[in-house]
């Protein structure tokens, strides 16, 4: 390989590692334990595209659940949640999300948006989207479509072993609403025959 294609292979990969380091929001492994406090979540800054999570949970010596928020911002919505990482085949891990700054009741699901169990069920194994299993938990709740701007709360935990696990929350602009689209469209059509 000569000097030019290499420095510009070795730019090339800088880049790529800049591009794929950019979007891990947190990684307990850098970044220590996500909080195990409902009340006071772990705040995570995401930003548009893929937001990636991970971490490690643990039943012992005590259970280790591990909270965070996020906001999702005016104009976004999130599109997408790909299990990315989960090293257990046979157990079921319990996933949950509020609508707001905390988990309010950890003893009542009423207050829950979705909860569901996760991880051994085909689609909801690694790498599988888990916002259709949002919508439709298996557990409590539910909702329709995307999950619009505000402030949102995850928890995530696992009762039986030791997991590693990871999340790609996947955030894109809300998309213009066809009527609008069809109306601006009939406007130019409108404007192109005077
Ligand atoms: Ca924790
Ligand atoms: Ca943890
Ligand atoms: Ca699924």
């Amino acid at each position: 390989m000569n000097r030019t294609i290499k420095s510009a292979f070795a730019i090339g990969v800088a880049f790529a590692a800049a591009t794929a380091t950019a979007d891990i929001r947190w990684d307990e492994d850098i970044d220590g334990d996500l909080s195990s406090d409902n009340f006071n979540p772990t705040l995570l800054s995401f930003g548009p595209g893929s937001n990636m999570v991970f971490g490690d949970t643990s039943p012992n010596p005590n259970l280790d659940p591990d909270y965070f928020t996020f906001e999702i911002p005016a104009g976004y919505e999130l599109s997408s949640v790909i299990f990315e990482e989960y090293d257990r085949v046979n157990e079921q891990s319990f996933f949950a999300v509020e609508i707001g700054t905390q988990i309010t009741d950890l003893g009542d699901p009423s207050g829950l948006l979705s909860a569901l169990l996760i991880g051994s069920v085909p689609g909801t194994m690694q790498g599988d989207e888990l916002l259709d299993d949002l919508q439709n938990p298996n557990v409590f709740g539910g909702f329709m479509g995307n999950l619009g701007p505000g402030t949102y709360t995850f928890w995530f935990q696992e009762t039986g072993v030791e997991t590693n696990y990871g999340f790609d929350f996947v955030l894109k602009p809300i998309p213009a609403p066809a009527s609008a689209a069809v109306l601006a469209g009939g406007l130019l059509f409108v404007r192109r025959r005077r």
